[in-house]
């Protein structure tokens, strides 16, 4: 594969290939953990992403083969959150999910190594999960100081079921690929040296298929599970839908017409 750097950051890199954006959480020394700067440079990219026509699906994953991302960065955890060099905490890792969450194109977590902790949340939030025989996942936040009752809890529920879910969460164990195969937390495991090859072959396959489509069952196996907001987006691709529509445009052109529109033109399909 042959990426070309989109943008340069200091904690994460983020670059281009064949329609595909790929974010790489560049902080192998820590295993990939994550301090607030990182979360940044990540909302950013994300929101590269989600204006650039020509990126159709998004990579998740991290440097190096040890870790996906270790979660939050323990150097940096202060009072009440995660410290950067401006001296605020933050929890801001939970605006990241979000901005995956409503990301309008596909979002595949690639697990090379470790997913742990707030590292094992970020590849349960995104759409597809595609993890090498070497991954390994779990929670830690019972054992460390920290919970994450958000999408952590319960989309994770989503994916494994309660009882997994709480066993995952209340013992804090660690996981292998093939276990997290078997309770439906990630879609395919690969070796290794197969992982980005076979991710690439799944973003190339969704890059065939209509952005709107894929965008709108997104939205809808969204919608089930985060209320108005889900619905709110929903909606707001619909409205999209319809301002492609002649019957939007009459709306508008007889408004600029200083006419009384006629809709009476348009079917009223059953
Ligand atoms: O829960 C939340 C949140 C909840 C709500 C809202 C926002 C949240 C934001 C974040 C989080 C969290 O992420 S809490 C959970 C934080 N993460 C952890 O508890 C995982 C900590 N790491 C480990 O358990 C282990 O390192 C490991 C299972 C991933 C790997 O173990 P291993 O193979 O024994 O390696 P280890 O020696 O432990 O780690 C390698 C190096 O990476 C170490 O550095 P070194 O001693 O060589 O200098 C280690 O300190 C470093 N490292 C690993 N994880 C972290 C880390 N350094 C800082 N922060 C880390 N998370």
């Amino acid at each position: 594969m042959s990426w070309t750097t989109i943008k340069e950051y200091e904690d994460i890199k983020f670059e281009f290939c064949e329609g595909v954006a790929k974010v790489t959480i560049n902080r192998p020394r820590v295993y990939n953990a994550f301090r607030p700067k990182t979360v940044k440079e990540m909302i950013e990219a994300f929101d590269i992403c989600r204006e650039r026509q020509d990126i159709g699906v998004v990579i998740l994953t991290g440097e190096g083969d040890k870790a996906f991302c270790s979660g939050g960065d323990q150097n940096v955890k202060g009072y009440g959150g995660y410290v950067d060099e401006d001296g605020v905490p933050r929890l801001n890792v939970l605006d990241l999910h979000k901005r995956i969450r409503s990301l309008p194109k596909p979002v595949v977590a690639m697990v090379n190594g470790y997913a742990i902790g707030g590292g094992h949340v970020l590849h349960v939030v995104c759409d597809l999960t595609i993890a090498s025989e070497k991954a390994i996942f779990g929670q830690t936040g019972p054992k460390v100081g920290s919970f994450d009752a958000g999408f952590g809890s319960s989309y994770l529920a989503r994916h494994v079921g309660q009882k997994k879910a709480r066993e995952i969460w209340f013992l804090c164990k660690q996981y292998s690929a093939e276990e997290a195969e078997k309770m439906g937390l990630v879609n395919k495991v690969v070796p290794h040296d197969k992982l980005e090859e076979e991710t690439m072959e799944w973003c190339r396959i969704m890059l065939q298929r209509s952005p709107m489509a894929l965008r709108m069952i997104k939205r809808g196996l969204n919608a089930e599970l985060d209320g108005q907001a889900g619905i709110m987006e929903m909606a707001g691709d619909a409205t999209l839908m319809f301002y492609l529509m002649e019957e939007a445009q009459e709306g508008r052109k007889a408004f600029l017409e200083k006419r009384d529109p006629d809709f009476k033109q348009f079917p009223k399909f059953p």
